[in-house]
Formats: structure tokens, sequence, C-alpha cells
């Protein structure tokens, strides 16, 4: 009995960089620990489909991951190939957007059923069931087709609230030199799950993934999985995103353990992770700083206090001038992340989010527009308002998608979608002149210049495209 893990991302650019997907990498670890052998399917440097063959034409169960609608259509391809060539393996789709949506990626990629959640426990039963012939129509976190044409969607399991009792992600199945070489640069790692956030353009979407609320590892834990990639990659000095939706709730002081194991360690970390305004405080960027935090992405979304409040955000600009000023005070590059282009936005809320900017004076500013993803409060909002035009182009649903091709999904009362495209330019063109008139920016580039000049010469071009109001 063979189950082969299949990450579909055939022929397909990665707007926002490549990465090894952790999440299925957990189900690798777990398969094989329970004794199941397991394959790992990676179409990322596929030029024809049928190049896997090999690993899934003979499994019995085949597991597709599916992480965002935008990559629905790439997993349908790979799922029916899978399923032409070996029309008696079970198909399963899991990952966030099955954990979302179960029947539209069962119906979409006609595959056997969907599983919610987390999956370390559910894929090993699933697998148990398939190797020993029994149905496996009774496994929690399952959603499967009925004879009546509709869906039966089986009761959750509780989710592990001890993370360090998972098994780390099996690393050792990525090609990680081809990742590099077509454009990684980091590893990607997670230190918490779930969200007790509640913003609208968000939630519930992680809900369904992680459950309510966050759960989270210590920094030993986190560390003796740095040292096993460490020596992975036989390497002490690695670069590490940490992809937890709100690392800085972990308190001040797992930071400053995590420093001083890597430091005993003898490794040496340099990170970035994305972040909330309202979750550092002074101590915590100094902790972050010093265990090699180089760059945090905040959440600023709008300078307009109205906006964050509609989309219960729950932070104030005053908060992002608290954690911007901080960051500069540690040497920490801040980026803010904003959304522009929600519907009950004026040009004075623009004009607030412009003047909040001269404030925090980011390292790095990313405008996206404000997008209606299905799943989210936002979309039903937007609905029911009738601002919505439209959910089913996936271009429209990728918010770095339609940030690069300046589209929007949602209709604008108050403002026309030129004028917003023209405070994108406005704001990208702030950001250019903020990267060519701060000192630490230009101090920062001479460094890659010197360490990595084609990444140097990219970030210069980006800059310039920024001035002509191109954005990048
Ligand atoms: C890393 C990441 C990315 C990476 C993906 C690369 C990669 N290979 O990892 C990048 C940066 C490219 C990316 C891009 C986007 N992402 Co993203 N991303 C994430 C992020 C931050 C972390 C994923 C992760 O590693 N989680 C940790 C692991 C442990 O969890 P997991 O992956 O969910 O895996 C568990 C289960 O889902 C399940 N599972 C996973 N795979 C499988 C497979 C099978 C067969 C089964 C049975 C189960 C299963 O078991 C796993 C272990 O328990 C999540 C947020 C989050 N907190 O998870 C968003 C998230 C998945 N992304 C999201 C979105 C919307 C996007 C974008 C559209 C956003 C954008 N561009 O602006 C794009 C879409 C990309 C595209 N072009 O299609 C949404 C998806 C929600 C949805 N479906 O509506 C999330 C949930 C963030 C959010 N709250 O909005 N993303
Ligand atoms: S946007 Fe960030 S802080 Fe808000 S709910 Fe989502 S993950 Fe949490």
């Amino acid at each position: 009995m063979k189950t082969a893990l299949v990450y579909p991302r055939f022929d397909w650019i990665e707007y926002n960089g490549l990465a090894e997907p952790i999440g299925l990498l957990h189900l690798v670890s777990a398969l094989k620990t329970a004794g199941h052998d397991v394959v790992y399917a990676d179409y990322s440097f596929c030029e024809k489909l049928d190049e896997l063959d090999h690993l899934v034409g003979d499994a019995d169960l085949v597991g597709i991951a599916v992480s965002a609608a935008a990559k629905l259509e790439r997993a349908t391809l790979v799922s029916k190939h899978i399923r032409s060539i070996n029309p008696d393996a079970v198909i399963v789709a899991g990952g966030a957007y099955p954990s979302i949506f179960p029947e539209q990626c069962i119906e979409t990629m006609e595959a056997d059923c969907a599983m919610l959640g987390e999956a370390e426990e559910a894929i090993i039963e699933m697998a148990d069931a398939v190797r020993d012939g029994q149905d496996f129509r009774e496994i929690r976190n399952l959603v499967y087709p009925d004879e009546a044409g509709g869906y039966v969607t089986n009761p959750r399991r509780p989710v592990q609230t001890d993370l360090d009792l998972i098994e780390f992600p099996a690393r050792d199945v990525v090609d990680y030199d081809s990742y590099m070489t077509n454009g990684m640069s980091e590893y990607g790692l997670v230190t918490t799950r779930g969200c007790p956030f509640k913003c609208i353009y968000c939630k519930p979407s992680t809900d369904h993934i992680f459950g309510g609320g966050i759960r989270f590892r210590s920094a030993e834990n986190v560390v003796t999985e740095i040292i096993e990639l460490a020596a992975l990659r036989n390497t002490d000095c690695l670069r590490i995103f940490f992809k937890d939706d709100t690392i800085t709730m972990h308190p001040e002081k797992w930071f400053s353990e995590f420093g001083r194991r890597l430091e005993e360690a003898g490794i040496s970390v340099e990170w970035h992770c994305n972040s909330r305004v309202d979750t550092v405080t002074r101590e915590k960027v100094r902790n972050m700083a010093e265990s090699g935090c180089h760059c945090i992405s905040f959440g600023v979304e709008s300078g307009s206090q109205k906006i964050l409040d509609f989309y219960k955000k729950g932070t104030t600009p005053e908060q992002a001038v608290d954690a911007f000023n901080w960051c500069h005070e540690f040497g920490v590059e801040a980026t803010a992340n904003l959304m522009i282009g929600f519907p009950l936005e004026t040009e004075e809320d623009l004009r607030l989010t412009y003047e909040l900017l001269k404030k925090l004076r980011p390292d790095d500013i990313i405008v996206y527009f404000s997008t209606a993803i299905p799943g989210r409060y936002i979309h039903d909002w937007a609905k029911e308002e009738g601002y919505l035009t439209t959910d089913a182009n996936p271009e429209l649903l990728d918010p770095a998608r339609n940030r690069a091709h300046e589209v929007m999904n949602m209709r604008l009362p108050f403002l026309s979608t030129d004028e917003v495209i023209s405070w994108k330019h406005r704001i990208e063109r702030y950001r250019s002149w903020r990267k060519v008139t701060s000192m630490d920016n230009i101090r920062r580039w001479a460094g890659e210049l010197i360490k990595e000049p084609g990444k140097a010469a990219g970030k210069a071009a980006r800059v310039l495209r920024g001035f002509r109001g191109q954005g990048d």
C-alpha cells in the first residue's frame, strides 16, 4: 500500500516567491513514522504532467494539497491526470482551500473526498483504512459525496494542543537545490498555529484550518528543528521566513530564549516575519533583533481609523507609529503592507493613509487592493451590499496578481478605480523616494551590491519602476 502526497505547483508563476509546502511535509513525516510507504510528488519543476507518473501511477492513496483559490485550477489539472493513469487510486484533497471549500474541490478535482484542517492524524487513519480495505468514510475531518448527490461532512477531531508533539516537516524529500536555483532564498518555518484576531478580509479562513485561537511551539522545539535543517543543508547560517500568522503573539521572553538557544547551537539565523502593530513592544522588537530578525512586515492596512474599524483590525495608526519607531531604533527593516480600494474608502481616508506613511518612514511599502476573497467575511459583506463584481476570476482573487495587473473585484461608490490606482502609484513613488533617501536603505543596498549584485540590481530596477508609477 503506497501513499503519494502531491504538491501540484505545475507550470505556475509564484508571485510571492517559491516555497516548500510545510503543511504537506508534516504529513509526509506523520505517515513515515506510522510505518506507511509514502512518496512526495512535487510538480514545481515539471514541464510535462506525466513526468512524475512513476511516483503517482501506482499509489493507492493520493493526497493533493491546495492552498488557495488561485491554485485550484492547477490542482485540478494534476488530479485529473493522476485519475487518468491511476483510476483506482483514492484521491483526497487537503490544505487551506479544501478546508474552506471541500465540496467545490471534490467536484472540480474529481477527488473522492476532502480532508478538513490539520491532517497529521487523519491522514494516518485514512492510509490505515485504505491499506486494510476498510471504509474510510467514518474518518473524522472527512467530507465525501453521498449516494443522493449531496455531501457528508464528518465531525472534526480536536486539534493537537501541544504543538511540540507534532513531528517536524520532512524536509529531506524537498529538492532544495532546485528551489534555491529557481529563486527561493529562505526556508519556511512555522512556530504557531492559528490566529486569535478577527480581521474581516482574512477570517474565518484560517479558523477553518486551525480552529479559532492560537497555539504555540516552545523556543526549544523550534531551535531543534532549525538545528536539523542546518545539518540537512550542511550550513550553520540560515535565512528563515517565519510564516506564522502572528509570530509576535509569543511573549518577549520567547524571543530571548530563542536567540540564546541559537547562539548555544552555534547557528546564525537571519529571519523575517509578518506581524501586527499591536503585538510588539519595544523590548520584544529588541529581543527579536538580537535573535536575528532583520525585517518585520506589518499589516498597517490604512491610516484611517474608520477603515481599520470596518476591517475589524483592532489596531490604531498610533500603534503603527510606535511599532515602526522601535524597528528603526533596533535596526529592523519595517515594511508597511497597505490595502486600498475598500468600498467605503474616500479620498480623505487615502490621504490619511498617505500621511501616516510619512510618520512611519517604512523601509518598504507594499500596496494591495482590498480583495473580496471567497471564504472571508469581507466577501459575504461585499456580496450582500452589492459591491462584489466577481468572485470567479482567479486573477482577481489573488491579491499578489491583482496588484500586479491593477484590477479589483469590488465596486467603489466614493472613488473611481482610476483614482485608487493613482493613489497606489503615488504611494509607490513615495516608496521609491524613501528607498533612495533613507540612509539605512542605502547602507543595506550597498552591502547587498557587494554580496549579491543580482539581487541589488533587481531592487534598483524596482525603485526606478516605482518612480515611473509602475509598481513592481
Ligand atoms: C506560506 C503561505 C503561502 C506561500 C505558499 C507557498 C508554500 N508552498 O507554502 C505563498 C507566499 C506563495 C502564498 C501565497 C498565497 N497565499 Co498563502 N499562505 C501561506 C501561509 C502564511 C502559511 C502556510 C503554512 O505553511 N501553514 C502552516 C502549515 C502547518 O499549515 P497548512 O499548510 O495549512 O497545512 C496543514 C493543513 O492545511 C493540512 N494540509 C496541508 N496540505 C495538505 C494536503 C493534503 C492532501 C491533506 C489531506 C491535508 C493537507 O495539513 C497540514 C498540517 O496540519 C498561510 C497562512 C497560514 N497560517 O497557514 C497562507 C494562506 C494559505 N494563503 C492564502 C492565500 C489567500 C494566498 C494568496 C492568494 C495570497 C496572495 N497572493 O496575496 C497566494 C496564493 C498563491 C497562489 N498564487 O496561488 C490563504 C488561503 C485561504 C483561502 N484558501 O482562502 C491563507 C490561509 C492565508 C490567509 N489567512 O489568508 N501563501
Ligand atoms: S489578518 Fe493577520 S491578524 Fe488579522 S485575522 Fe488574519 S492572520 Fe490574524
